[in-house]
C-alpha cells in the first residue's frame, strides 16, 4: 500500500483525449489509438491522477495546424474521402496525393479529427509549459514525427511536435528535441534544419533501404554550410537491432549530458516512442520498460521544463507499460512502484507457475541478438562530442 501525492516543487500536467480511441486506421495496422487508453488506465489504476494537473484537450484549430502544414494539405485531408481498403493494395495506379492512402498512411473515417485531436493535446501541453502552468507535461496522444508540411509520412498526418515546439519558441530561447523512437524523427529535424534555437536529437535503428525511413546517419548534423545557424544542430544517432538498456543507458547519457551542457535548452521536447522496446511489434531494440523510462529520469535531472510526447509503440500492452512507468517517473514516484509496473500482465502469475515466462526480464518479449559493438558506440559518441565542440550557446 502507498499514497500517491503531488510531488514537491513542481507540477505534472497529463493532457489526455479520449475521443482518439474509437479511431481505427484499419483492423491489422499496427497503429492502435486504444494504446492511449490502456496506458490512461493503468496510470489512474495506480492512483498517479492524484499527483497531477488533468486536462481532456481541446481539437487544435485549422489555424493552428496552419502554423506548419500548407492550406493545400489541409484542405485534402479534411475533404478526401475514406477508403475501404488501402490503395496500394487494392488498386495500385489509383493515384495518390500527399502520400494520403497508401496502407502506412490510409484515409479512414474521422482521420482529420483524429489528427486535430493529437495536435490540440500537444499543443495544450505546450502552452500550460509557456504559462509556467506546468513544469513537466505530458501527451501520449502526440509524437507523431514523420509528418512533413504537405505529407503524410510513416502513420503521421499531423506535427503535433513540431506545432508544439513552435509554440515553445514564443516564449522560450532554445528547444532541445530528444527522440527514442526506434524510428528517425526526419520530419521534426527537417522543419528546424535551419535555425539555431532548435537542436534535434534522434536515436534510432539505420539501415537504409531496409528499415523506415532510412534517413538519420551519423553524418547528417545539419547543413553543410558554416553560413547557415542551423549547420550542426542535428544530431544522429544511428544504431544496430538488439541494444540493451546499459548500452543506450550510457549513449543517452553521454550524448545528452554533453548537448545539455554545450546547448544549454531552455526546455526540452522528449519524444518517448514506445518502439524501441523489447517485443515491440515492428522495433528491433531490446530496452525493457527501466531502460526507456531512464531516459526521461536523465532529462528530469536538468531541472528545466519538459514536454513529454508519445509516438511509436506497437505492442499495446507494453506501450502502457513503458508510458505509466514514465508518467510515475514525472510524478517522482517510479523508485516506489518500479517493480509492479513494468511487470504488470493480469495474469503473470498464471504464466509463471506454467513457466511460460522462464524470467521476468523476458515479459516483454524475446530479446534480439545485439548487434551493437562497444567500439562502434564508442564512434558514435567521439563523433557526436567533435560535433558540439562547433557549438556554443
Ligand atoms: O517501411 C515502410 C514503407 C513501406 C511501404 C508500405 N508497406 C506496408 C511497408 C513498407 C516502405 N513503412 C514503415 C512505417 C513505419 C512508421 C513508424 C511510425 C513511428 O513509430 O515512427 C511514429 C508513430 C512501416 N513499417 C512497418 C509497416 N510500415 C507496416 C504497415 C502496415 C502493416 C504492417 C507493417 C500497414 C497496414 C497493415 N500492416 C495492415
Ligand atoms: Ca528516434
Ligand atoms: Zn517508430
Amino acid at each position: 500500500e502507498y499514497n500517491i501525492t503531488r510531488p514537491k516543487g513542481y507540477t505534472v500536467s497529463y493532457h489526455f483525449n479520449p475521443d482518439m480511441e474509437p479511431h481505427h486506421f484499419g483492423l491489422t495496422h499496427p497503429m492502435k489509438p486504444f494504446r492511449l487508453t490502456l496506458t490512461k488506465s493503468l496510470v489512474t489504476a495506480y492512483g498517479m491522477n492524484f499527483a497531477m494537473d488533468n486536462y481532456n484537450t481541446r481539437i487544435a484549430t485549422y489555424q493552428e495546424l496552419n502554423s506548419f502544414h500548407t492550406s493545400d494539405y489541409l484542405d485534402y485531408l479534411h475533404m478526401a474521402p475514406p477508403e475501404e481498403m488501402p490503395r496500394d493494395i487494392d488498386n495500385p495506379d489509383k493515384e495518390v496525393k500527399f502520400n494520403l492512402g497508401g496502407s502506412d498512411c490510409p484515409l479512414f473515417h474521422g482521420l482529420y479529427d483524429y489528427c486535430s485531436m493529437s495536435a490540440g493535446s500537444s499543443l495544450d501541453a505546450a502552452r500550460k509549459i509557456c504559462n509556467k502552468q506546468s513544469d513537466i507535461a505530458i501527451a501520449w496522444g502526440g509524437g507523431l514525427h514523420h509528418a512533413k508540411k504537405s505529407e503524410a509520412s510513416g502513420f503521421c498526418y499531423i506535427n503535433d511536435i513540431v506545432l508544439a515546439i513552435l509554440q515553445l519558441l514564443r516564449c522560450y530561447p532554445r528547444v532541445l528535441y530528444i527522440d527514442i523512437d526506434v524510428h528517425h524523427g526526419d520530419g521534426v529535424e527537417e522543419a528546424f534544419y535551419s535555425t539555431d534555437r532548435v537542436m534535434t536529437c534522434s536515436f534510432h535503428k539505420f539501415a537504409p533501404d531496409v528499415f523506415f525511413p532510412g534517413t538519420g546517419g551519423l553524418d547528417d548534423n545539419g547543413p553543410k554550410s558554416e553560413h547557415n545557424p542551423g549547420a550542426h544542430h542535428a544530431i544522429n544517432v544511428p544504431l544496430n537491432d538488439g541494444i540493451t538498456d546499459e548500452q543506450y543507458g550510457h549513449l543517452f547519457q553521454s550524448i545528452i549530458g554533453k548537448i545539455n551542457e554545450k546547448f544549454r535548452p531552455s526546455v526540452i521536447a522528449l519524444q518517448c516512442g514506445a518502439d524501441s522496446l523489447a517485443g515491440d511489434r515492428l522495433g528491433r531494440f531490446n530496452l525493457q520498460v527501466q531502460g526507456h523510462g531512464a531516459c526521461a529520469k536523465f532529462c528530469k535531472t536538468f531541472g528545466i521544463p519538459m514536454i513529454m510526447f508519445g509516438g511509436g509503440g506497437y505492442t499495446p500492452r507494453n506501450v502502457a507499460r513503458a508510458w505509466a512507468y514514465e508518467t510515475s517517473v514525472a510524478i517522482d514516484i517510479d523508485e516506489k512502484i518500479n517493480k509492479i509496473i513494468p511487470d504488470h500482465t493480469p495474469w503473470r502469475k498464471h504464466f509463471v507457475q506454467e513457466e511460460l515466462f522462464p524470467s521476468l526480464e523476458q515479459i516483454l518479449g524475446d530479446p534480439r541478438v545485439n548487434r551493437n559493438s562497444q567500439k562502434r558506440l564508442q564512434e558514435i559518441i567521439q563523433h557526436v562530442h567533435e560535433q558540439l565542440r562547433f557549438v556554443n550557446a
